[in-house]
């Protein structure tokens, strides 16, 4: 399948040991972006993709432009120029271990000031799949007109339309702003993809059924996929509920699981897996990123896939080194 993504790359600075972030004195440079995260784990589960965004003319922004091509992704359409690359700083498993927090610089950057006009149409050529997140519309007015711009363009050109609410508080702090400025998207989509944490800043205060409920009155589609971290995932399909457990695993950088489940979730249902069995890649691709430093980098193909898999229920066995 052919996939086109669209969202803000940024430099992630990453401390090598966890711990309060000022006292953090090593740091790995690396590359992410929520979707580009799940463009890549699908580029590298099979599927062509193509992935639309700006980074300033800069070091970095080339940094950020060789790691797409590295994927095999096509950067053609990437707008160099429009502004400063960002750059965020990791703090992991402090002050609840496990967790992580991000530290920003971003607002105002290249991506954040694009319009409409830095789009070129051929962009949507052979597309099967557009993928967006909440990330984006969240970064500034004009993204969040760009955005809509695309979603309706794609949807002339009758291209399946998958959004993953992923709110990211530091951006959509306000919860009626948040739902506002992703309601267009709910709507619009095919696939709507979600998480607990996500319902509970929109729809505070209500039980798990009466927010899918009001999610499901806010859009299209009647296929929505629920991540819910260590309880594992679900997908609400018309009536059916379909639900598989997480893989526990040991939390090394819990950055990016989301991002690695919605790639291998897509990339497996789209191919025509069922349901049950695209949950199951989901999470074995989110349990593998949680295991290990970066959001890019551990992010599964077919293989790694399958071996976790065997691994999960046929012990040593089936591991030859
Ligand atoms: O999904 C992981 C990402 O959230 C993170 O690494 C960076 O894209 C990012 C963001 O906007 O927070």
């Amino acid at each position: 399948m052919n996939i086109l993504g669209i969202g803000e790359l940024m430099i992630q600075l990453n401390p090598v040991n966890k711990g309060p972030l000022k006292h953090a004195n090593m740091f790995e440079r690396r590359v992410a972006g929520s979707e580009a995260n799940v463009i890549i784990g699908m580029s590298r589960l099979g599927h062509n993709s193509t992935f639309f965004t700006a980074v300033g003319d800069d070091e970095l922004g080339e940094c950020i432009i060789s790691t797409l091509n590295a994927e095999r992704i096509n950067t053609s359409f990437i707008k160099v120029g429009s502004g400063f690359t960002p750059i965020y700083f990791v703090e992991r498993g402090y002050p609840v271990p496990g967790k992580t927090d991000v530290l920003y610089y971003r607002k105002g950057s290249a991506f954040s000031n694009i319009v409409s006009n830095d789009v070129d149409p051929k962009i949507f050529n052979q597309v099967d799949l557009m993928f967006v997140s909440g990330i984006t519309p969240a970064l500034s007015e004009s993204c969040c007109l760009t955005l809509k711009n695309m979603v309706e363009m794609a949807k002339e050109k009758r291209i399946k339309f998958v959004f993953d609410t992923n709110i990211r508080k530091k951006l959509l702090p306000d919860k009626d702003i948040a739902l506002s400025t992703l309601s267009f998207f709910i709507q619009a989509a095919d696939i709507l993809i979600t998480g607990m944490g996500d319902l509970e800043h929109i729809f505070p205060n209500l039980n798990l059924d009466e927010q899918i409920n009001h999610l499901r009155d806010l859009t299209i589609t009647d296929l929505i996929v629920l991540k819910m971290g260590k309880e594992g995932a679900r997908v609400y399909k018309g009536k059916e509920v379909f639900e598989t457990k997480s893989f526990n695993v040991e939390v090394v950088d819990e950055l990016g699981a989301g991002d690695a489940f919605d790639a291998a979730f897509l990339a497996s249902f789209v191919e025509g897996k069922t349901i049950e069995e695209s949950l199951i890649y989901g999470n074995a691709a989110g349990a593998i990123v949680i295991s290990a430093l970066g959001d890019i980098e551990p992010l599964p193909n077919w293989r790694d896939l399958e071996t976790f898999l065997s691994f999960q229920t046929s012990g040593e066995k089936k591991l030859i080194r």
